[in-house]
């Protein structure tokens, strides 16, 4: 069967996590993906949390699978003759190089205009234009300048970082996003265009909910789903909430059976207000259904925190699967809390190519996350990342390198 992106070609000059993760998903979707990498060097994460000696990361693997590795040394002439000619054939690059590291290559848009004006160059930058337009980032400063830190974390607790990879892998889904929005432009203007997906915008889109609080809250000067609701103060800017839903409906983590030892049993429990009258019965309240105090959303906001303690006497007697089972036939919107294990496990995510095993000739098997993107006609099949250089003499062949240039420029350092 075809795949959606079939025919077109990446230039993928991206390293790390936030531009790599764009490219897997481009790949994934039928793309021919070529990644540039520094002869001898590669990307920095092939050597980074290494837990075999001597073979890629999974850091690295992860991030990297149907992509061709050609090795170029781009601070040479060879090398930069060839990236060239890779411009010339390709209809996107994506990099998320420091800022001003393409221009100091001699990379500007002009020089790739001049080579290919239908070439798609997107970028992943810490920060877009403004005071910190010249910053490096890291995934977690991206969580803090994006809005997610001040407003993740207990109530009365510092700014938390999420485990979640919104600064990285968020900013790659948005920028693939962007890439194919500007492709499809492409075939009826005939031109390539800049696509720029900056950290911190990309945090603050996925934080958008917080930015309404934010206005709320300086309209009424308070929110009723917000744990400080109705006993604790707020001040100007929107507060950490704990585990509040943040929506709506509110919902808490509660504790299932067993949590005095295992760390991930509870269950997330939503009191929506359609399913109020089977929260009451099964929890064994069925008073709460007509009682004033209780019967309305509006109301029951006044009493969260002894409804939710309630409903955690009963959870505590359950497991959170039991739980889950017991709610999901009432329409009780709930979820378990899953480690890591739980899901590497779970048979469902494996069945839909969600969670993949893949061979690795220096690894072996190992697991990774799959596309999460499901096309009826456009199947994702996951294939391993490529050793370093690896596709570096087939990709120069294609370009048109005789195989005696190829060995010059080898001879040369420029691949
Ligand atoms: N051949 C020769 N040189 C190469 C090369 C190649 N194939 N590929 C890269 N280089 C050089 C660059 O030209 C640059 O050299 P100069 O600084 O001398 O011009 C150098 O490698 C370093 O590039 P860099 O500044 O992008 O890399 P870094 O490790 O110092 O910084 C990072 C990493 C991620 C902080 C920075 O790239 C960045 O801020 N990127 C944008 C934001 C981003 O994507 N962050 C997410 C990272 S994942 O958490």
């Amino acid at each position: 069967m075809g795949k959606a992106l079939d025919g077109v070609r990446i230039l993928d000059f991206t390293h790390v996590q936030s531009g790599p993760t764009c490219t897997q998903l481009l790949a994934w979707l039928g793309a021919d993906v070529i990644k540039v990498e520094r002869p001898g060097e590669g990307d920095a994460t092939r050597k980074q949390l290494r837990d075999i000696p001597g073979a890629d990361s999974l850091y690295f693997t992860m991030l990297n699978h149907n992509k061709r590795s050609v090795t170029i040394n781009t601070k040479t002439p060879g090398g930069l003759a060839v990236l060239d000619r890779l411009i010339k054939t390709c209809d996107v690059m994506v990099e998320n190089f420091a800022p001003g590291a393409l221009e100091r290559m001699g990379i500007t848009w002009q020089h790739i205009q001049a080579l290919n004006p239908r070439m798609v160059v997107a970028s992943v930058k810490g920060f877009g234009p403004g005071p910190y337009q010249d910053c490096k980032v890291y995934e977690n400063v991206a969580q803090c300048a994006g809005g997610a830190a001040s407003t993740t974390g207990e109530v009365d607790g510092m700014p938390l970082i999420s485990g979640a990879q919104i600064g990285d892998s968020g900013t790659g889904l948005h920028l693939a996003l962007g890439i194919v929005a500007a492709l499809y432009q492409r075939n009826t203007t005939g031109r390539g265009q800049q696509v720029l997906a900056p950290m911190q915008d990309a945090v603050l889109n996925l934080c958008r909910v917080k930015l309404r609080d934010q206005q709320r809250l300086e309209r009424t000067h308070t929110m009723h789903e917000y744990p400080q609701y109705p006993d604790g103060k707020f001040g100007d800017a929107v507060p950490r909430a704990g585990n509040a839903s943040g929506g709506g409906q509110p919902g808490a983590i509660l504790k299932c059976k067993g949590w005095e030892t295992d760390p991930n049993a509870y269950i997330y429990f939503i009191t929506q207000a359609a399913v109020w009258p089977a929260i009451c019965r099964v929890i064994g309240e069925p008073g709460w259904i007509d009682d004033e105090a209780y019967a309305t959303p509006q109301a029951r906001l006044l009493h969260l925190k002894p409804i939710f303690r309630r409903i955690e006497q009963w959870t505590m007697g359950k497991d959170k699967f039991e739980a889950m089972d017991i709610l999901n036939q009432l329409d009780i919107p709930c979820g378990p809390i899953l480690s890591m294990k739980e899901i590497a496990h779970e048979p469902s995510l494996r069945a839909s190519g969600t969670v993949v095993e893949v061979d690795h000739p220096e690894r072996g098997k190992y697991l990774t996350v799959g596309n999460p993107i499901k096309l009826s006609d456009s199947p994702t099949e996951v294939t391993r990342s490529p050793l370093l250089g690896e596709h570096t003499d087939e990709v120069l062949a294609q370009l048109g390198f005789a195989a005696s240039e190829i060995q010059a420029l080898r001879a040369e350092g420029a691949i």
